[in-house]
Formats: structure tokens, sequence, C-alpha cells
């Protein structure tokens, strides 16, 4: 998958150098090209912002270098193309997944009080948000969906990280985990989990899945 980032501050994204966003980019499974908006700047001194018609607080990012930008990353717009915004769908593990179905992802990141609306009007296909709360930055979120949708794309996850056996792909949250030692500060490893009864070790893991969502997302447990 061909991932393009456009945004001001290209030297955030060193934060999917690592973990297994990083091996995948290192093989090449995922391609991230950064495209640094300040590089299509016409201005002589390079400005990419400007105060908003009508007056009111902060900078608004102009619309010509965001749109020579998307031109030479997605010139022939092969790309899904999303601004991440508060006023996007709310991002899910089903969004995610659906995401990972295309070629390419183009992915706008807005800084200050945002972008002109008219970079939303002629180049972007979708708004999504990560959650109801405001950032600085669109980086961060583009991060968020970067690794999220990354989990989807074949081979990334290595056999055992399985896509389908974690929280949300039956819509429940996952059950305890453990690992050594069997006792630690008094607190044992449930038996069930030693017993090496593995019909009665799933039954165990799905019970507790419920009881953990029932208590901790009532939302989610329909
Ligand atoms: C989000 C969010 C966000 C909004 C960017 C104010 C700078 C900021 N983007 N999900 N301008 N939440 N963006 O807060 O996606």
């Amino acid at each position: 998958m061909r991932i393009s980032v456009l945004t001001l501050f290209p030297e955030m994204f060193s934060a999917l150098e690592h973990s297994i966003v990083g091996r995948a980019i290192k093989g090449n499974l995922i391609n991230l090209n950064l495209v640094d908006i300040r590089d299509y700047s016409k201005d002589k001194h390079k400005r990419c912002d400007d105060y908003p018609y009508g007056g009111g607080s902060g900078m608004v990012m102009c619309v010509q270098p965001i749109y020579d930008a998307v031109m030479a990353a997605d010139p022939e717009h092969k790309a899904k193309r999303i601004y991440l915004s508060p006023q996007g769908k709310l991002l899910n593990q089903e969004i995610a997944r659906q995401l990972a179905l295309h070629d390419e992802l183009l992915l706008l990141c807005g800084h200050y009080e945002g972008v002109d609306q008219r970079t939303i009007d002629l180049l972007i296909d979708e708004e999504i948000s990560i959650g109801d709360y405001v950032l600085t930055g669109g980086e961060l979120p583009a991060m968020v969906l970067i690794d999220c949708v990354a989990r989807y794309v074949p081979d990334v996850l290595h056999s055992g990280d399985s896509v389908e056996k974690e929280s949300f792909s039956d819509g429940l949250l996952e059950y305890p985990q453990y690992t050594r030692p069997e006792e630690f500060m008094g607190l044992k490893v449930p038996d069930v989990l030693l017993s090496g009864n593995h019909k009665l070790i799933e039954q165990w893991r799905k019970q507790k899945q419920e009881e953990v969502t029932r208590r901790k997302r009532p939302d989610l447990f329909k």
C-alpha cells in the first residue's frame, strides 16, 4: 500500500520508523511518501498560512500549496484522499479494515485552525476523526490511522499477531493475558490457563471477554 502524507511537519512521522509499522515500511509492504507542503509554497517566504477572512483568531492553511502538493503526489487521483478532522467520521476498526482495501491513501494533515474550506471541497474524498477532542494538528491522527490500517495490510502482522483474534473483531474487548511467572506478589495465573485443556481455556476466555466488555464498555455489549 502507498500512503502519501501531506504535512508541514514531516519530521513528526519518524515515530512510524519503529516497531511493526517500521518493519512494514522497511519491508516495502507500506510505501510511506512524506510530502512537505512548504515545498509547494509560491510565497517568497514559503508561508503556507494566512489570516482568516472575516477575522477571528489563529491562522488558516492556504489552498495553493496544498493543491499543488496533492497534484504532485496523486496526479491521477488514484488515492483515497482523506482529511483528518474532528468533523469527520469517527475512526473505528471497521473503517480501518475498509481503508486497508485501497492501494493508495493520501492523508492531509491540517495545523493551526485548519485548512481553507476550498481545499476540502476541491480535493478531499472523506474526512475522518480519531475522537471528539481538539488537537494542534492532524499529524497524530494521521499516524493513528496509519498504524491501525497497517495491521490489515497483508503480511504486516506475522503469524501469532492474528488480525482476527483481538478486541473488536467479534465486537468484544480482549480477555486477560498472563505470561511467566506463575505467581507474582501473591497473584497467581488462573489455573485453567495451566490446565492444557484447550476447550476449557477457550470457554474461559470467551466468558472473560463478555464479563470485561459488560463491565468496562457496556455501550459495546449488545
Ligand atoms: C483531529 C481529531 C483534530 C483540529 C487539527 C484543530 C488542528 C485538529 N483530527 N481527529 N486544527 N480529533 N484536528 O483535533 O482528527
